[in-house]
């Protein structure tokens, strides 16, 4: 007789590709359903912003430089909590916090994971109801296990990275993660609390229409930018398009949506900023390392984002990521200013 199986949870998932690696020891599948519940508590508080004194200024600033808003510090609270209290990671560096923290406890100490993380980016869109995210980053630690994280391991090259992923609060809940193997998206279904498989094998399509920039920095960008976003908008029928532009000024939501329907996002150098806006440690890598597990391409205008070696934990980087012919058509104008 058929089991009749019911759509795959992310426990059952991780536990699934746990049962594929026998000599796994547990310790990411384990990572990933701590961070999972962190979302879940994360999810609930995004989905009541408006009806709890939850909104508004928290009245610090964070090392950006941002007002910080209350559910940025509640929701980094609850990734660092839950992976202080797992099995599986030495530390942490966040968006929110100037320096890395070590957990520096005998079980820490002796997990073989560290984890980087923007716990809400776009929260600026909190007051206005636009889709926010979490985007995060899993390396294998380079330090000694059996002792507390250092520094070293937070500033290993992209192309380290073990497994990386996003949470998106829209107009449903979904966390997406990469590991060499693929991209898997599970949707939350709040009648069971759980996040259940929806979007297996995830593949950015090889082209798309869709390209994504903040336009009002326009005359900031590169000669060669700007006529790339020029190609973009004499595109017509006969030459891969009409393009779309669509930008909603959350990275999470912006990318997501070029990943699934194909497309391209991009966050340049501008004269403002010459490294742009976007960090390289928990928003570029993450992503980057998504996108090329399924298929799509991302750079920082003259190489991989996945080979840059970082230096500090909250630098920027220009960043340019989507699909793979999009980002070719892209390359071949910013290898004018070469
Ligand atoms: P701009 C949100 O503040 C964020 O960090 C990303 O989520 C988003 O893609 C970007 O900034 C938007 O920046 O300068 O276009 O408003």
């Amino acid at each position: 007789m058929a089991i009749n199986r019911n759509v795959l949870t992310l426990d059952e998932f991780t536990i699934q590709e746990l049962r594929n690696f026998p000599r796994a020891t547990g310790e990411l599948s384990t990572l990933l359903r701590d961070i999972g519940l962190a979302a879940k508590r994360v999810n609930v508080e995004v989905n009541k912003a408006g009806l709890v004194d939850i909104l508004g200024d928290a009245g610090a600033v964070n090392v950006q430089g941002e007002d910080v808003k209350k559910l940025d510090v509640f929701a980094n609270n609850q990734f660092i909590g839950v992976l202080q209290h797992g099995i599986s990671c030495a530390g942490i560096a966040s968006e929110e916090l100037d320096d890395f923290v070590v957990f520096d406890d005998e079980v820490s100490n002796n997990s073989k994971y560290v984890v980087m993380f923007d716990p809400l980016d776009g929260s600026s869109n909190i007051d206005i109801n636009v889709s926010i995210g979490t985007i995060f980053s899993v390396y294998r630690r380079v330090s000694e296990v059996g002792k507390p994280c250092t520094q070293e391991d937070f500033l290993q090259a992209g192309n380290r990275q073990v497994a990386a992923g996003y949470i998106i609060y829209g107009s449903s809940t979904m966390l997406v993660y990469a590991t060499r193997r693929g991209v898997n998206g599970f949707t939350l279904d709040p009648s069971i609390g759980e996040f259940c498989l929806s979007h297996p094998d995830i593949k950015c399509p090889p082209s798309g229409k869709i390209y994504s920039l903040n336009h009002g920095n326009f005359y900031q960008y590169a000669p060669e930018v700007q006529q790339y976003i020029q190609a973009c908008q004499k595109k017509d029928k006969n030459t891969g398009g009409p393009y779309t532009q669509r930008y909603i000024g959350s990275m999470v939501a912006d990318v997501h949506r070029n990943l699934i329907k194909g497309g391209i996002f991009m966050y340049p150098a501008t004269t403002d900023s010459k490294n742009g806006k976007l960090r390289l440690l928990y928003e570029c890598n993450p992503f980057a390392f998504i996108a090329e597990v399924a298929g799509g391409k991302a750079t920082d205008g003259t190489r991989r984002v996945l080979e840059i070696t970082p230096t500090t934990l909250h630098q920027r980087t220009p960043f340019f990521i989507g699909s793979k012919d999009m980002m070719e058509e892209l390359e071949g104008y910013l290898k004018q200013s070469q």
